[in-house]
């Protein structure tokens, strides 16, 4: 079942901050604390639902619209090659928060991938990305 004490929620809900890519009535974005890659972009849904698996129809569309004006502004704002869409579905599959979400990371050609679970960025750091991409966004 879903559990509205995880950290997504409590962001959503504003308990706690986050460096604000995008935000609607649906879909709210931003920095993933421990980036992959510059740029790393975390789209979530508000709607509660654990994951995809459980998450209702009318929540894919308007998430997956946004998931795709967020990887045009960061492939543009980081000059990136191109960009890397994953989304992950339980412990087993490599999801750590369980409430729905997708990772949108631009890669440059050449550059590995951070595992996943690495350094915590700075905060300054995260907040001049999220204010390089939401001037890319359209
Ligand atoms: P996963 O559930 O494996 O798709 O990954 C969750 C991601 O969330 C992971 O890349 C790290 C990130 N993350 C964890 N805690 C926080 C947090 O408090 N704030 C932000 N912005 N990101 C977080």
């Amino acid at each position: 079942p879903y559990d509205d004490g995880n950290i997504f929620a409590k962001i959503i809900r504003g308990d706690i901050p986050c460096e604000k890519v995008y935000e609607d009535d649906a879909v709210i974005a931003f920095m993933d604390v421990m980036p992959q890659a510059e740029g790393h972009v975390l789209v979530v849904a508000k709607k509660p639902s654990r994951n995809l698996l459980d998450a209702a129809d009318d929540v894919l569309g308007p998430l997956f619209a946004v998931v795709r004006r967020l990887a045009r502004a960061a492939k543009s704002a980081f000059n990136a090659d191109g960009v890397m869409i994953m989304q992950f579905n339980e412990k087993a599959a490599g999801q750590s928060v369980f409430h729905l979400h997708v990772h949108v990371i631009p890669r440059k050609m050449g550059t590995a991938l951070k595992p996943s679970g690495g350094r915590v960025e700075d905060r300054a750091v995260l907040a001049a990305h999220a204010a390089a991409i939401r001037s890319a966004l359209d």
